[in-house]
């Protein structure tokens, strides 16, 4: 790319290489050997490249068509090109070219200069970010460099780099349409455009935009940063900031006051944040969104509880009390983890607006896409497709920002149909240190909101000691979000005053950093001290200000004292208006059944063999797939797809809105099940026949998803928080990939109730067996989510009426690996019939979708029928169990292996199977009944997966129990292992026959104790 470079030739080598850097080649040169090679300032946003480019294609055409002075000015260029000295050249070689432009004509130069002109204000407008004064303390460069780049005019003699000299400051030049610094006019001398460029670029605000592909984009960046007196304030604005500012500071300063040494993560350094916040929630509302959805980290969410959301301060303040009683179920969280929603009116708009903070665990950014997928269902269920109601806020740290990959997983969700939130405003806390770690060892990128270049969002750099620049940027960063419904960045380039916490000492670690902090003037009082020497608010006025808030806090802190209970429930940010009793209790602890009348399922299941669109060719393949469909539902038979879609289906028509979303889940990694029909003549010409069974169905949403696990599981788990109302579906490709996502199921599936008291339905879909494909691709690893389970392995049941609701209700999740489609089906109807909500982990089958006994009736599906927690022996075994020698428990695809060996071993009398459905929470009841069956039949379980991993770790000391350790149950699997599976197909399968040799060899555990 170097090579291709065509610039006007008095414009240095290094220029030339400056700018090549920035810029994109725009000539579409015939061959890269035939032509001479160009770089020219991109065309993309207009302006002098596009002139230059059409001079360039007449003088090509006809080199008389053109001006004398560019006909001179491509001859040399091209002349230099095939001569190859269009690489960068010694500086001898510039200045013999410089010599030449002075016998160039006075139209020449005068076209050369404003050209010059024109790149100097496109140099500001990219590179201009690089000095700006961003950093308060004014001993760091944000952009982790301190080179200034050599074509912006910093100090006179840089004008040579443009080939100017300091007697053309005065002389006038026409202004291009790619800039607004000239206002109303159209021209401006060289001395006051370089003074409004510093002004717009160079000051406490950088901007780095010019990196978009739109024109208009850049042009709307342009016009609001670059209108001559652009950030003007009214004193009734920067009173309100003031007093924002007093709240944000006083607010911290009260809680180092009381609680000297309690850790809050003290936002001191960085209190713009709450004015901050604040303006893109007044702007936004104004702008029409009524629902505002945070996502934060540790830095400042109590003063943005406290201030932002406005929560009542004693309810904040109790929380520091060591004796405070937790009134609700679980742990609990830390104070700053918990969420919070509000409904307020908003005082600056005079409208009603929501706002919710999203709890979050201590795993930094994993709240991001949660957020993410809150908003999409709010934005969803309000029908408000543009995002012009409902919105997202993510504040990130600057060292999270740009280590956390989630950040680059979250970015990538941003603009795509099915997980557009329409524009989130990202703000970053960029206190230029994380914990103790400085960022010139923490990213390799220049700043740390870089991720953000590549979903083309703007990046809005500020110092955050200038409060007025910040409000203005916040202002302009809602507007951006409002108009183009794209993401955009404030990054707050600030500093923290105190340690990571308030218990660290940061001078063992950045001792000259914290030197200059303790210098540091806080930001209130530069700011009153501004106000009050221009007449806006007096010192008086200021310390009435100050006292006012300082006695709503002591008000509020008196208050507190007589809180005793803390209720997590109180701190809820997403309640369910409707689903559970005032108490916030179930409305019932029953289940009902969960099958459907059979007409309903023979019309899911015509819908699902159709084509419901006119003149809509699909391919002869999935014709076949479709023709089977109808021959399961003409025979009254379901295979795993068509259960699928008897459930989904149902649900939908009883109004519950269904989403599945994963990698390739539209057609189904394993072909099966083909939701979403492509025309083979037209492109993107889909039809999902899903959408077209009944008029007043719910709708149904299935998308494949960017090939991100973390971000999309967190998505859709945000998605499910938003409604109770909606089955909300997530499958990993193969099972093992879920561990990319684990900080999702660690810190949000598996224990969010627990920490925030918030119910969610979500449904893992985990392909998982041992196929002989390999340690990868094989195991879901059932024993990690049964490792989390919290049902106690110890303690006896009592066996109440409602045993099996109860367990599910007091269970952190339901864990399931169904070896039939009816159970699938009933499963995950059940998910919804609930009166509560758990997560559900269901391990789903590879070879099984298509196995010819894995199939079922729609006699287990109809009305009155449901869930099996446990599918007991129903064969020859069954009918004699006083004769059964051995009962055999498993769960999931080796059943068929062991139904098929019992067969060929002839053993059915002598051996039961039975086959654990729900495997947690453990249904103790339905093993003690079939243990009792047999008494005297010794128990095995078996499995295919290794004996480390599967299920056994979990079962056997649950059945220990329930037999009161009577009975052994005695291990029949593969031995233990480090990976999943074997690689090699033939030890697949010898290990494999040597497990259902055991299992059926009677005398296989003879004479051994347990
Ligand atoms: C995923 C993750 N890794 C590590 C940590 C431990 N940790 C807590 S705060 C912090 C530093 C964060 O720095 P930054 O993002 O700049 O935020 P700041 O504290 O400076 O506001 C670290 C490493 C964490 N909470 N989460
Ligand atoms: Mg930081």
């Amino acid at each position: 790319m170097n090579q291709l470079r065509l610039l006007p030739s008095r414009l240095g080598a290094q220029a030339v290489r400056l700018l090549a850097a920035h810029e994109v080649p725009v000539f579409g040169w015939r061959s890269r050997s035939s032509g001479p090679p160009a770089t020219l300032p991109s065309s993309k946003d207009g302006g002098s490249s596009s002139y230059m480019e059409e001079m360039y294609f007449a003088w090509l055409e006809n080199p008389r068509s053109v001006h004398k002075s560019w006909d001179n000015f491509f001859r040399k260029a091209s002349e230099e090109a095939s001569s190859g000295s269009a690489q960068p050249r010694p500086p001898s070689v510039v200045r013999d070219s410089r010599s030449a432009v002075s016998s160039r004509t006075k139209t020449s130069k005068l076209v050369e200069d404003h050209l010059a002109v024109q790149s100097l204000i496109r140099a500001y407008q990219i590179r201009g970010h690089h000095v700006a004064q961003l950093d308060p303390l004014g001993i760091l460069d944000a952009d982790l460099d301190s080179f200034v780049p050599s074509d912006l005019i910093t100090t006179i003699d840089k004008l040579a780099f443009y080939d100017l000299q300091e007697a053309d400051l005065d002389k006038e030049f026409q202004l291009p349409t790619t800039t607004f610094i000239g206002g109303s006019e159209n021209t401006l001398s060289l001395r006051e455009i370089i003074r409004r460029l510093e002004n717009t670029y160079c000051q406490h605000i950088g901007l780095e935009f010019m990196f978009i592909n739109d024109v208009e984009q850049c042009q709307w960046i342009r016009q609001k940063f670059e209108t001559p007196g652009v950030m003007q304030f009214s004193s009734e604005e920067k009173r309100t900031l003031l007093a924002r500012l007093v709240r944000s500071m006083r607010f911290e300063d009260f809680l180092a006051r009381k609680w000297s040494s309690e850790k809050r993560f003290g936002l001191e350094g960085c209190e713009v944040m709450i004015p901050a916040l604040k303006t893109i929630i007044d702007k936004s509302s104004e702008m029409g969104i009524e629902n505002v959805i945070l996502g934060m980290p540790h830095r400042g969410r109590l003063n943005v509880l406290a201030n932002v959301i406005r929560k009542d301060l004693e309810q904040i303040f109790c929380q520091f009390d060591p004796k405070l009683e937790a009134a609700d179920e679980g742990s609990g969280d830390v104070k700053y983890h918990l969420g919070m929603y509000h409904e307020r009116i908003n005082r600056v708009t005079n409208r009603n607006i929501t706002l919710s903070l999203v709890a979050n665990p201590s795993h930094l950014e994993a709240v991001d896409p949660v957020v993410q997928g809150k908003t999409k269902a709010e934005q969803f269920y309000r029908g408000d497709a543009q995002g012009k109601k409902v919105m997202s806020i993510l504040v990130h740290g600057d060292a999270a920002f740009a280590g956390q990959g989630v950040v680059y997983e979250t970015f990538h969700l941003s603009d795509l149909p099915s997980y557009t939130t329409n524009g989130t405003v990202h703000v970053v806390v960029n206190n230029q240190i994380g914990f103790t770690t400085d960022p010139r060892m923490a990213r390799s990128s220049p700043y740390p909101t870089d991720v953000a270049r590549v979903v083309n969002a703007p990046i809005f750099h500020v110092n955050a000691d200038d409060p007025e620049a910040v409000i203005y940027v916040c202002s302009v960063a809602a507007e951006w979000r409002n108009t183009f419904n794209k993401d955009v960045v404030v990054d707050l380039v600030c500093y923290r005053r105190r340690g990571h916490n308030e218990m660290d000492e940061p001078m063992f670690t950045q001792p000259l950093m914290y030197k200059q902090i303790h210098r540091q003037v806080p930001v209130l009082k530069k700011y009153a001290d501004k106000l009050i020497a221009e007449g806006t608010v007096t010192l008086q006025e200021f310390e009435e200000e100050i006292a006012k808030y300082d006695r709503i806090c002591e008000e509020a802190y008196g208050r507190s004292k007589d809180k005793k209970i803390l209720h997590i429930k109180h701190w809820l940010d997403s309640p369910w208006p409707g689903f559970f009793n005032v108490d916030g209790e179930p409305k019932s602890m029953t289940c009902p059944a969960t099958g459907i009348p059979e007409d309903v399922l023979t019309h899911i299941g015509s819908v699902a063999s159709s084509v419901p669109l006119e003149d809509f060719k699909i391919h002869t393949g999935l014709s076949r797939i479709l023709r089977g469909r109808a021959d399961m539902t003409k025979n009254r038979t379901v295979d795993w797809a068509l259960a699928e879609y008897m459930a989904f289906g149902s649900l939908l028509k009883e109004g519950i809105h269904v989403r599945l979303s994963g990698q390739d889940v539209e057609r189904g990694t394993f072909s099966h099940r083909h939701h979403v029909l492509h025309d083979q003549e037209v492109d993107r010409r889909t039809c999902v026949p899903m959408n077209h069974l009944w008029p007043d169905q719910a709708p149904y949403t299935v998308c494949n998803s960017s090939l991100s696990e973390y971000g999309v599981l967190g998505f859709e788990l945000g998605y499910a928080m938003a409604s109770p109302n909606a089955l909300v579906l997530w499958e990993a490709q193969f099972g093992d990939f879920h561990n990319t996502a684990q900080c999702i199921i660690d810190q949000f599936i598996s224990t969010g109730q627990a920490k925030w008291v918030r119910h969610n339905g979500i449904v893992l879909l985990l392909p998982h067996g041992m196929e002989g494909m390999g340690p990868e691709h094989s195991s879901a690893r059932p024993e990690r989510f049964l490792q989390m389970s919290n049902d106690d392995s110890d303690a006896y049941p009592a066996f109440t009426k409602d045993f099996e609701v109860s367990q599910l209700y007091d269970c952190n999740w339901i864990v399931v690996n169904c070896s039939t489609p009816a159970n699938y089906f009933h499963v995950l109807r059940r998910q919804i019939l609930l009166p509560f909500r758990k997560p559900l982990i269901i391990f789903t089958p590879k070879s099984l979708l298509r196995h010819p006994e894995a199939k079922s009736s729609f006699d287990q599906m109809v009305s009155g029928t449901s869930f099996q927690r446990v599918i007991p022996e129903d064969g020859a075994a069954a009918q004699a169990p006083e004769q059964v020698q051995r009962l055999i428990f498993c769960t999931g695809k080796v059943y068929y292996d062991l139904v098929k060996e019992r067969s060929s071993q002839g053993l059915e009398e002598k051996v039961a199977i039975t086959r654990l459905e729900q495997i947690s929470p453990f249904p103790f009841d339905l093993i003690k009944q079939e243990a009792e069956k047999y008494p005297g039949a010794e128990l095995a379980w078996c499995q295919e997966e290794h004996k480390n991993m599967g299920y056994y770790d979990y079962i056997s000391p649950r059945f220990m129990t329930i037999l009161r350790r009577t009975r052994p149950i005695w291990y029949v699997g593969r031995d233990p292992a480090a990976a999943p599976a074997t690689g090699n197909r033939n030890t697949h399968l010898v290990s494999l026959k040597k497990f259902l040799d055991t299992a059926f060899n009677l005398q296989a555990f003879e004479g051994k104790t347990f």
